[in-house]
């Protein structure tokens, strides 16, 4: 897998000499991982994690494109959070963190995936205190196998990691380098990780591309979503369906326990369309426009867990 990553690498006409993984596994203890999980359980969720919205955010939250009304911003959250509890999670719920205006967004802190929590080293030096109280919830609360970014110079984003249900695509960006995409790869060697260029100007790699549905990728049309899309095609393991959107905003949506929790129509119109007309899935929508004056999505306002049944040893 790692020589796949390495070749796909070498693709993007990145030096290969450049990849340096160095992930640790913590606890040092050894640990059983949990076997792949199968695609009847991609989009399946036990527990999330969010993070209520600071006072911080309105000033000084990054990229802001706009004043923000900030208890609009806090109702929207409200209701994000609302939907995955109707939607059978068990959603922890951090304080909002005054000294970190974009702790709201911790999907960019933390990759779960079958059984395993990769601690991100966020490519925005403002935002790497906010992992401290993610590993601290993963490990006191979900008692979670972690596995931390040791190399220094690796970023890593959460935003960048799209996980399909059966390999990791991880974007190169302003926030993710091939250091933090070789991370990814390390943690997860059970799947395939290809690293995909991000666009100039898109935040993340999920700014363009997320999951639809089990198999079911949604982009929008943008050049820099079908770029994006291009480019996983062509490198994929296997064979996925795509939905395309008018909207830009409207390829963010999530998947959880059957449900797609989308863009509303009163922000993307063209993707409510779509995901009725091409869905058999039930749709949730959810506004998050303030959240969004922050280059938000909705991916990044939780992270997302599937905890097994089974003890971790
Ligand atoms: C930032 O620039 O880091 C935040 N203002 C937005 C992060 C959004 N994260 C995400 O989509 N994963």
């Amino acid at each position: 897998m790692l020589i796949r990553c390495l070749s796909a690498l070498a693709r993007t006409g990145l030096t290969p000499s450049r990849l340096t993984c160095q992930a640790r596994l913590t606890p040092v203890r050894r640990f059983c991982r949990s076997p792949p999980p199968t695609m009847a359980t991609f989009g399946r969720y036990t527990h999330a994690i969010v993070c209520r919205v600071p006072n911080s955010f309105k000033e000084s939250a990054l990229g802001l494109s706009g004043p923000v009304a900030l208890d609009e911003a806090r109702r929207q959250h409200e209701a994000y959070v609302r939907a995955l509890r109707q939607l059978d999670v068990d959603v922890i719920e951090l304080p909002s963190d005054e000294k970190h205006p974009d702790c709201v967004f911790v999907e960019d802190c933390a990759v779960v995936c079958n059984g395993i929590a990769l601690l991100c080293r966020p490519g925005h030096a403002s935002r790497r205190g906010e992992v401290d109280t993610i590993r601290a919830v993963i490990k006191k609360e979900l008692e979670l196998p972690i596995v931390e970014v040791l190399d220094p110079k690796a970023t890593l984003d959460g935003g960048d990691v799209l996980f399909t249900g059966r390999e990791f695509f991880v974007g190169l960006s302003g926030r993710t380098n091939e250091a933090g995409a070789a991370a990814v790869a390390a943690a997860f060697p059970e799947f395939s990780c290809t690293p995909v260029r991000v666009p100039a100007g898109e935040l993340h790699l999920k700014s363009l591309v997320t999951m639809a549905g089990p198999d079911i990728l949604c982009v929008s049309e943008t050049d820099e979503s079908q770029t994006v899309l291009k480019r996983i095609e062509r490198e994929a393991t296997f064979r996925y369906q795509t939905l395309t959107v008018r909207e830009p905003a409207g390829a963010n949506c999530v998947l959880v326990n059957g449900t797609l929790i989308h863009r509303p129509r009163s922000e993307c119109p063209d993707a409510c369309d779509v995901f009725e007309d091409r869905l058999s899935t039930a749709l949730h929508p959810v506004c998050i426009s303030e959240l969004a004056k922050a280059d938000a999505g909705l991916t990044c306002c939780s992270i997302l867990i599937r905890k097994s049944k089974r003890p971790q040893l």
